[in-house]
């Protein structure tokens, strides 16, 4: 079975404290509010409503776990974060995303990759520039335009080549992770199915591979 549709909830995270403990490996998706997230884990996972779409968005504070892999041995987690830039969110809520997702993302030893997803209308924002300077160097990242459906084919490999050169120059090796997706008609669904598999697959960047079995 493809990895990724044995997901299933595991726990909603309020609080540091409250991270696993088990070590399994895992991939965080994050981005902006309404930029696609909960869709985009939907589809990889070939799932209706596993990640719930939010219609109010900056409402989801928390970091939700979703097991893969097999009942007896999983094998690693996706974790679905809260998006930023809610333009009209309290200060509050601001400073709880800062404290959990942002150090989240910064401390997580067990983290193996971070799908950074941005509204291909929108482009990169400043809020995304200052996620992606925040994931440390040994953690994979790639950067997933969501809503392409949204755009001319054309207008979005423009979008695409312009996010990829910017990133080329940010990170290097990060201008050639940028991905094109559609939670509406699926395109680019099977690369980044491809990529999240292979980095739950291969384990923490520089540890040895788990013992064939
Ligand atoms: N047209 C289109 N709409 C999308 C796509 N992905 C998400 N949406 C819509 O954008 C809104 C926000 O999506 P959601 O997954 O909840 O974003 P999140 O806040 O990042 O988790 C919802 O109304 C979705 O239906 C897409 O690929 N194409
Ligand atoms: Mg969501």
């Amino acid at each position: 079975m493809p990895l990724l549709t044995t997901a299933r909830f595991h726990t909603t995270v309020a609080a540091l404290h409250q991270l696993p403990r088990d070590g399994l490996v895992e991939v965080a998706f994050v981005g902006r509010s309404n930029a696609g997230k909960s869709s985009a884990i939907n589809i990889l996972c070939n799932r209706k409503r596993l990640a719930f779409s939010s219609r109010t968005p900056g409402r989801t504070q928390a970091l939700n776990y979703f097991t893969v892999g097999p009942e007896e041995r999983p094998l690693g987690y996706l974790v679905d974060t809260p998006g930023y830039g809610y333009a009209s969110a309290p200060l509050e809520m601001k400073k709880t995303w800062d404290q959990l997702a942002g150090q989240y993302l910064q401390k997580r030893p067990q983290l193996a990759g971070v799908v950074l997803l941005a509204d291909i209308r929108r482009g990169l924002t400043d809020l995304d520039r200052r996620l992606i300077g925040w994931v440390p160097a040994g953690v994979r990242l790639s950067v997933t335009l969501t809503k392409s459906d949204k755009l001319s084919r054309e207008q979005a490999r423009k979008t695409q080549r312009e996010v990829a050169a910017e990133l080329a120059r940010t990170r290097p090796g990060l201008g050639d992770h940028v991905m094109l997706f559609s939670a509406l008609n699926r395109s680019g669904s099977d690369e980044l199915t491809e990529l999240v598999e292979n980095w739950i697959e291969t384990g923490l960047p520089g540890s040895p591979q788990p013992p064939a079995t």
